[in-house]
């Protein structure tokens, strides 16, 4: 099972979606591992964004996630990476297709709502960043029998 990070960003914390959001993915079958409010630090998002670092949306960027906390949280899923940033939405919320979270809540293209990571490596990154070990859970899906076939969870 792959496991992906997401980040209720403040805009979507002030506007009441974190349990709009949270109930997307637990209808979509993803597990949840892990859950968090967190406030950002320079340090924290230097580190996140580090590809962003030289952008001119930066400064910006980093005071709007340092706005309110975060709620951080993590889930697992067969090729949970994809199936989450399926649910998210493509950046420029305004163009994100509808059914998307992007794509029914948000306008904006900076204040988008949600964050989630987009690769393997940036998953194993970004958790480590928000999450100590001991806050991540292993425990057994009562309903996994229902979301997979035994071929696709057997290893
Ligand atoms: P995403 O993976 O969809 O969150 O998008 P990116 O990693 O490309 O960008 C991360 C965040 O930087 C976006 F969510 C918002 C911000 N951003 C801007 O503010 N302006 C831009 O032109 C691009 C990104």
């Amino acid at each position: 099972m792959q496991r992906t990070i997401v980040l209720i960003k403040p805009d979507g914390l002030q506007r009441g979606l974190v349990g709009e959001i949270m109930h997307r993915f637990e209808r979509k079958g993803l597990k949840l591992i892990g859950i968090k409010m967190i406030r950002l630090t320079d340090e924290i998002l230097e580190n996140w964004y580090v590809h962003h670092k030289d952008k001119d949306f930066f400064k910006d960027l980093k005071s709007f996630m340092e706005w309110t906390p975060v709620v951080a949280m993590v889930w697992e899923g067969l090729d949970a990476i994809t199936a989450v940033r399926k649910i998210v939405g493509i950046t420029k919320a305004r163009e994100a297709e509808a059914g998307s979270i992007r794509g029914d809540f948000g306008m904006s293209g900076s204040q988008n709502i949600i964050h989630a990571s987009d690769s393997e490596e940036s998953a194993q990154k970004e958790m480590g960043l928000i999450f100590n070990v001991d806050e991540i859970f292993e425990y057994q899906s009562a309903t996994e029998c229902l979301i997979y076939s035994d071929d696709e969870v057997k290893n």
